[in-house]
């Protein structure tokens, strides 16, 4: 049978087990403009403003994807609207409708400044993945990056988010309009404060006034957005078109907990995010450092050393008792005493509770999808914390483990010839490949990469000594595992 398509039309169709908007999406002008317009956002954020919008119809969303035009020709045919799964032990159907529209940035430019100077836009958020914020390993804007060096020279047609966020305060100061508040959702440590860094300098080299005003007017809140999210299969796709009776081209699946917190500080206009279920604080700092280190640290752990034992998802590796050993150890003993202890985060329980998401039986979560842009996470995920550890004098050798394993795993893929997702591909896949399994040299070969390791690490003969040992250990993973 073929069976019609999700659209607007069609939502007098859907079963009554499937939620959907409570509002009259796409009537207003959006208040907010999105860059990344992945399944991350389409779960969460969009999730969050879908409720919103029925109290509140001024924050619809314009989102826009900087290089592919997938999700935009895939929900054009359907008025923006998607299904989203919510997986766990009575796993939810809702259609979303937050999206005004979907536009790509390579393909129509125009669009994307008169978004960003429109009056109504008072909010723009960001779910562009570590890589998308184009930093120097010393935190600044990377001015070699070509995207970078493009954006240098180009003003009206940037590539990269940073240009498109100075191409949008310059419209907005030439037309006399306030400067809109920029909302990073990405999982860096401050990343506001990163992200307004490498605005700011980027708009120095430009245009020093230009510069002043941002700094000025504009506002970078830090947060923390968290919700599991693997990506979209073929049993999701199963899942939804049964549950529909309908055809979605692109449907999206999270698990059911989903927690964002913002840092209250706004240029203009605050959308009332509070009224359904997003917690505005003064200090984000404590909540984004634990969500960084206790779940997306061993998220990675689990992703290198689970695929060099043989496992495949996050919840197969965690059901090996090896590795689940191992991450709790590695969270109680050697993550959680980094954290500063902070009223209302329980970090013991908070733990607990990272372990159990990580069991859930109801999502097919790959280590493989956890694994991409190694180079860009482990520095937020690890280094952090391997630095606070050599600097209380204690030991780091299970710390020093998922960088290890990280090592093995792009050696492996190097020599099978397989793709390496990662910006530093090339370089990786180089090193990888001269790797012979002496430990001391190959882990030399990858500690010579300054865009990952800092020099302070790479000097230090404690962490130096710690990863050739991991590293070597590794070749038999059960025998360490246990060990430590
Ligand atoms: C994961 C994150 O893919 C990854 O690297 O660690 O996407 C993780 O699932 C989210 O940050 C959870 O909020």
């Amino acid at each position: 049978m073929n069976r019609s398509q999700l659209s607007r039309q069609n939502l007098s169709l859907l079963p009554a087990s499937v939620r959907r908007p409570h509002h009259d999406h796409g009537r207003h002008a959006p208040g907010l403009v999105h860059f990344g317009p992945g399944a991350f956002f389409r779960a969460h954020q969009a999730a969050y403003v879908d409720d919103l919008l029925a109290h509140d119809p001024r924050w619809g969303i314009a989102a826009v994807a900087l290089r592919s035009s997938g999700v935009r020709d895939a929900l054009a045919a359907q008025d923006w609207l998607y299904t989203l799964a919510l997986m766990d032990e009575q796993p939810q159907t809702r259609v979303i409708g937050a999206l005004a529209g979907v536009t790509s940035a390579r393909d129509d430019a125009a669009t994307v400044r008169a978004l960003l100077a429109a009056p109504t836009t008072h909010v723009v958020t960001l779910t562009v993945t570590e890589k998308g914020y184009c930093l120097a390993p010393d935190g600044g804007l990377d001015t070699r990056h070509p995207d970078i060096e493009h954006d240098l020279q180009s003003t009206a047609e940037p590539v990269s988010v940073i240009g498109w966020l100075v191409e949008g305060f310059r419209l907005r100061r030439a037309a006399g309009l306030p400067a809109f508040t920029v909302i990073s959702c990405d999982n860096l440590v401050a990343n506001g404060h990163k992200l307004r860094r490498a605005v700011v300098e980027l708009a120095r080299a430009k245009d020093p006034a230009l510069a002043d005003w941002i700094e000025g007017e504009a506002r970078f809140p830090c947060t923390m957005v968290d919700s599991i999210t693997p990506a979209t299969d073929d049993a999701l796709r199963a899942r939804v078109t049964n549950a529909l009776g309908l055809e979605d081209a692109w449907p999206v699946q999270r698990e059911a907990f989903s927690q964002w917190v913002i840092e209250d500080c706004f240029a203009g206009p605050r959308p009332p995010l509070d009224q359904v279920g997003v917690t505005f604080t003064a200090d984000v700092g404590a909540y984004e450092r634990a969500k960084l280190r206790l779940l997306n640290g061993p998220h990675s752990a689990l992703a290198y050393i689970g695929l060099l034992i043989g496992h495949e998802t996050v919840a197969d590796a965690m059901a090996d008792p090896m590795v689940s050993g191992f991450v709790t150890r590695l969270m109680r003993e050697d993550i959680a005493p980094t954290l500063t202890p902070t009223p209302g985060l329980d970090l013991e329980a908070y733990g607990e509770a990272v372990r159990r998401r990580f069991r859930n039986p109801a999502i097919r979560h790959m280590l493989s999808q956890i694994a991409w842009d190694g180079s860009q996470k482990l520095p937020y995920r690890f280094l952090g914390t391997i630095q606070d550890r050599l600097a209380a004098g204690t030991l780091i050798d299970r710390l020093v483990l998922p960088i290890a394993a990280w090592m093995h795993f792009i050696r492996r893929r190097s020599r099978e010839n397989a793709t390496i997702v990662d910006p530093l591909a090339e370089r990786l896949a180089g090193i990888g490949r001269a790797c012979t399994g002496t430990a001391r040299e190959d882990v030399d070969r990858f500690l010579a990469l300054d865009a990952v390791f800092p020099p302070g690490l790479v000097s230090n003969t404690r962490f130096r000594a710690a990863l050739t040992w991991g590293y070597a250990a590794l070749e038999v993973p059960q025998a360490v595992l246990g060990s430590l």
